[in-house]
């Protein structure tokens, strides 16, 4: 897939917005204080913003859980606000991405509370409502045996009406039924309400959830100790996933040349994903496919130990979904970072102050070489890293792995001195960390508030350490300084990086921790050699035609000596041109 978009080219930064940046002292960040930064993002080399959701929403899952999806959560500020953003990130030529929550919404969503109202209410379709199951004791159980994706039952039994609502996240967070075709054109309405205020484009969560198996059955038994069990089979890429989906790609994204990028989880296969992004397929743009941001997970579920990075799963998976999507001519998203997940550099570098510098480079290095469309959270320009080991569960505040721990806790006799495996597996991935305060400077509270302010989310105490973006902003050695550069660089040789072939070298030329491959751009014989080291040790790659290559950029201030061995330095990066 050559054809050049500038959609593929872009390099969208992700605003957390309740932490990018506050201006008006109520530790939230607001619309204001992303307007106020606008330069400063476009001065990184991004060109778009995506922003978590802003709107109405009691907040029990930062926004994920809309109560109005006309209007802005208060502390944000306001719709003039967002028209405002709007009108500065076209006078910079930038553009603006909003996130689209529409598998679920809030339960205070007014759609929500007509539909509860009565059995026979008019939007009673609009969500799920089933009938209670009973077991041989007489006892009232869910109707299926669906696992909520933060733990309990998938249903949350309703007494005004006597019957169970599917909530897949919260309880709090109603499943919306697509296969109604009102709601399906209220959502319509409500997203060309944003396209008409000139947003341009959506990142679409939960995407695949949209569409459930119309029997709802019970998933597979597949942890017979627990209650409940994962239903995906069912409710992940339903029989009108499809249809919805081009559906809201002819009757309302194309009328506005909006792009559009899908959260995919669970569907995995390439075939089933070729089907959401092949052009001719006329519904998505890209994929955030979560394989890769998922490779360190526990063998049953995100937190369970037993899990871990290995720099091998990272190179077969860079190395299926580089060459699957020219395949079936879909496009590629990059991404290490996100609201969900621990920090790239803790996860998959080192957040140790002897190698972090290095390592936050060599995954930009990584992000910068490959094809696809660039995904930046904010932070990740300058190596922001998760919360330091010291901070007890007291500081974790995300539902997510609340529940997780306290679930485990309970099992465990309440006893928070045998939890020592599960606080090592949050430190890694709890999705607090990618959702902490944007450290700008190394002064009280980093910068994202005023100092008598208190944050929402505890500042990590690293900002005074250099991990900030005044302090790197005039140091050409810093993260944010390489960053700028690699962004830079993939610009000048988009031919190659962006649009160009892709080649992994074999695992027998390089060592386990090493990812290494090669990028050739089709019409000149232009190629470019990419090594990668995901380790603090000295990891050699066997290419005796390396000797002719010159080295284009790295991460150390001189090259790796030549020779047919080439031995990498801890998290060393290098790219090398064949001349
Ligand atoms: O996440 C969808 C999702 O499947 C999550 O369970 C995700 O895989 C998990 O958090 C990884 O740790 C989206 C949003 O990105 C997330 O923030 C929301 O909580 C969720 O949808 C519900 O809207």
């Amino acid at each position: 897939n050559t054809e050049r978009q500038p959609w593929k080219e872009a390099v969208i930064y992700q605003i957390y917005p309740a932490s990018f940046k506050d201006t008006d002292s109520d530790g939230w960040g607001d619309l204001p204080g992303i307007i106020s930064k606008l330069d400063y993002i476009r001065s990184v080399g991004a060109d778009t913003i995506w922003l978590s959701p802003i709107y109405a929403s009691p907040q029990n899952d930062m926004g994920y859980d809309v109560s109005d999806y006309r209007s802005i959560h208060a502390p944000y500020g306001t719709l003039e606000d967002v028209d405002r953003l709007i009108s500065e990130l076209r006078a910079r030529d930038m553009k603006l991405w909003m996130d689209l929550v529409v598998n679920h919404t809030s339960n205070e969503h007014e759609w929500f509370k007509v539909s509860r109202r009565s059995r026979d209410s008019a939007k009673r379709d609009w969500y799920f409502w089933r009938d209670p199951k009973y077991d041989a004791e007489g006892i009232r159980k869910p109707p299926n045996n669906w696992k909520g994706m933060f733990g309990g039952s998938a249903w949350t039994y309703d007494e005004t009406t006597g019957q169970y609502y599917l909530s897949l996240f919260l309880p709090s967070q109603p499943d919306l039924n697509w296969t109604n075709s009102e709601l399906r054109e209220a959502v319509h309405d409500d997203i060309r309400f944003w396209l008409d205020h000139g947003v341009d484009g959506f990142r679409i969560d939960s995407m695949n959830l949209m569409s459930k198996h119309p029997d709802l059955p019970d998933g597979e038994i597949t942890c017979p100790d627990e209650e409940y069990q994962s239903g995906d089979k069912w409710f992940a890429s339903g029989p009108r996933m499809h249809e919805y989906l081009q559906e809201l790609r002819t009757k309302v994204f194309d009328a506005y040349n909006a792009v559009t990028v899908g959260e995919l989880g669970f569907t995995k296969d390439e075939e089933s994903v070729s089907k959401y992004v092949a052009k001719s397929r006329h519904e998505i743009n890209m994929l955030f496919t979560g394989d890769i941001i998922d490779m360190d997970f526990g063998p049953n579920g995100k937190y369970t130990p037993g899990g871990g990075f290995h720099p091998r799963q990272l190179r077969s998976l860079t190395e299926k979904w580089q060459t699957a999507m020219p395949r079936f001519d879909g496009w590629n998203t990059l991404y290490l970072d996100n609201h969900d997940s621990g920090r790239s550099v803790s996860r998959y570098g080192s957040d140790d102050p002897r190698y972090r510098t290095y390592a936050a480079k060599m995954l930009a290095t990584y992000l910068t070489t490959l094809s696809g469309t660039l995904f930046l959270l904010a932070g990740q320009e300058i190596g922001m890293a998760n919360l330091p080991k010291d901070m007890g569960i007291d500081q974790y505040i995300d539902v997510e792995g609340k529940n997780y721990y306290n679930k485990v806790l309970q099992s465990r006799g309440g006893d928070h001195s045998k939890m020592a495996d599960i606080m090592k597996e949050l430190q890694l991935k709890a999705r607090d960390h990618g959702r902490l305060p944007m450290q700008w400077t190394d002064g009280p509270n980093a910068g994202f508030t005023s100092p008598e302010a208190c944050p929402w989310m505890t500042v990590n105490p690293d900002h005074k350490l250099g991990w900030n973006v005044e302090t790197q902003q005039d140091d050409p050695n810093s993260v944010l300084s390489f960053w700028k550069e690699s962004l830079a660089f993939r610009k000048k040789f988009v031919d190659v990086f962006i649009y160009g072939s892709f080649e992994m070298l074999p695992e027998s030329a390089t060592h386990e921790k090493v990812v290494a491959y090669k990028r050739k751009d089709h019409s000149s014989d232009k190629e470019a050699l990419v090594l990668l080291n995901f380790s603090d040790q000295n990891s050699t790659v066997t290419i005796p035609w390396v000797t002719r290559w010159v080295v284009l950029r790295g991460n150390y201030s001189t090259a790796p000596i030549r020779g047919e061995m080439i031995a990498l330095r801890p998290y060393e990066a290098v790219v090398y041109c064949s001349g």
